[in-house]
């Protein structure tokens, strides 16, 4: 290994054992990564929950490159591209019904930034500037910024940074591995968790609380399905205060799990949702924030003349990522990827479940096309046994995440029957041969 690997300080990443033995990725194609010695590696996680229609798609590709010849960037305050335009109306129409106004981020971290704080300034623009209080959940990821880690439950990700946001509060999460555990789909049990959103309008009143903030599958955190009419409680006890409710659908968007937001495949619309990854295919940064109309209305008063939400990212609506992102929405409907994901999942379910049984696997969860597989750690040394697991199907030519002691899968959507069969294979294997 020549390159030297010194500089870059790599992000969730142990950078010590990494450079120790990298594993380098240096080209892509389909349902395939290649590694710097040449080897296929099958990518069992789209990338990183992204690319969801496969890698290096000729056309995304194409459009890339000629967006990049034609106009290199535009500022988006006070000006705009038309691509910015076309890419809304096209991600209006796939949306959950209302959710028809669209603002543009580079990343899923800054579209929960952004939800947050039209949260808030809807509230204040209301006249109920005292609702500023978010409510998140434990186990819930809503990325790295200071907003999303406080409204976030991920203990490593909030204990080294201080007191993040004030007036943050969190309900429990629904992990129940003793009612739920090897549930197929949605577990049976949990609904009633989300009457602790009750207790917090009991706790702080709901003239303080703006938003309640959730991912509808969490993702990150483990692979929690939400228990069956859990989120339709959520919508209504938000309802009933006035609270408003956002769905954290940067894993969930665009396919995963079976249509083409969460939102519809559970049936329950929130008020603002928060996409990323998919939106271009993983090809070029980008992040949105979908809100309804009337919460978009609620902003357009005062004088024409001046601006309406002070917010807003110098690479918002950036060229590159718009015609990355037409590209990808042309692909997905081309090839029915949106709706793929229920087509394939009794498939997928069937084989994932299959693992039950094996060395060390105590729980398995699936919807659409996501998995995943719950290992007991190794006595006193949490997340290890999972972090083994993990280099040994890259050793096998396959590519899985972990975190904590679960396995995570989510697939590209093209996945076909003996791609699963390979991914659930080569894990069985590892799991078999795992101390
Ligand atoms: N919200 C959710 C629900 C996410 O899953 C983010 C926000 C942040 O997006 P950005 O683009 O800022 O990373 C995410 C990101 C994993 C993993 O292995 C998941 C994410 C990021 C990194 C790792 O589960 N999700
Ligand atoms: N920091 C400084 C000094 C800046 O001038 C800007 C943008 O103009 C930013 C941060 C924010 O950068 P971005 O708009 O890319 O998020």
């Amino acid at each position: 290994m020549s390159q030297n690997l010194d500089a870059y300080w790599m992000p969730f990443t142990a950078n010590r054992q990494f450079k120790k033995s990298p594993r380098l990725i240096t080209g892509a194609d389909g349902m395939y990564f290649r590694d710097d010695k040449g080897r296929q590696i099958l990518d069992g996680i789209a990338g990183l929950w992204c690319v969801n229609a496969g890698h290096n798609r000729p056309r995304i590709v194409k459009a890339i490159q000629e967006q990049a010849a034609e106009l290199d960037f535009a500022p988006p305050f006070q000006m705009a591209h038309p691509k910015a335009f076309e890419l809304a109306t096209r991600l209006a129409e796939i949306s959950p019904a209302g959710l028809n106004k669209v603002f543009y981020t580079n990343s899923g971290s800054e579209s929960v930034e952004t939800a947050l704080k039209m949260a808030i300034a809807y509230h204040r623009v209301r006249g109920e500037g005292a609702r500023t209080r978010l409510i998140g959940r434990e186990r819930g990821y809503h990325g790295v910024n200071f907003g999303g880690i406080s409204v976030g439950g991920m203990v490593g990700n909030r204990k080294m940074f201080g007191t993040m946001l004030g007036g943050v509060d969190h309900i429990r999460h629904t992990h129940d591995p003793v009612r739920n555990a090897y549930s197929v789909g949605q577990p049976a049990y949990g609904a009633e968790l989300a009457d602790d959103v009750e207790r917090m309008v009991a706790l702080h009143d709901a003239s303080t609380i703006a938003a309640v903030i959730v991912e509808p599958v969490a993702g990150s955190t483990g692979v929690l399905i939400p228990p069956q009419g859990y989120l339709q409680r959520l919508r209504e006890i938000c309802d009933k205060h006035g609270i408003l409710l956002i769905f954290d659908e940067v894993i969930t968007g665009f396919g995963r799990t079976g249509q083409p937001f969460a939102a519809q495949t559970f049936g329950v619309t929130p008020d603002l949702m928060t996409v990323a990854k998919g939106l271009t295919n993983g090809c070029v940064p980008m992040g949105a924030v979908l809100a309804k109309q009337h919460i978009y209305d609620t902003f357009m008063t005062g004088p024409d003349h001046l601006i309406e939400f002070f917010h807003g990212y110098t690479y918002s609506a950036h060229p590159l990522a718009c015609a990355a992102a037409l590209a990808t929405l042309d692909t997905y409907a081309e090839e029915g990827l949106l709706t793929r994901a229920s087509e394939m999942q009794s498939y997928f379910a069937e084989s994932l479940h299959s693992l039950k049984g094996e060395p060390h696997v105590i729980d398995v969860r699936n919807i659409g096309l996501v998995g995943g597989v719950e290992l007991a750690a190794l006595p006193g040394e949490p997340a290890k046994r999972a972090f083994n697991v993990f280099l040994d199907c890259w050793e096998q030519g396959l590519l899985i995440r972990t975190t904590g002691d679960t396995i995570a899968l989510s697939p590209p959507l093209i996945i076909e029957r003996s791609h699963i069969d390979h991914i659930i294979a080569t894990l069985r294997a590892a799991l078999r041969r795992a101390a």
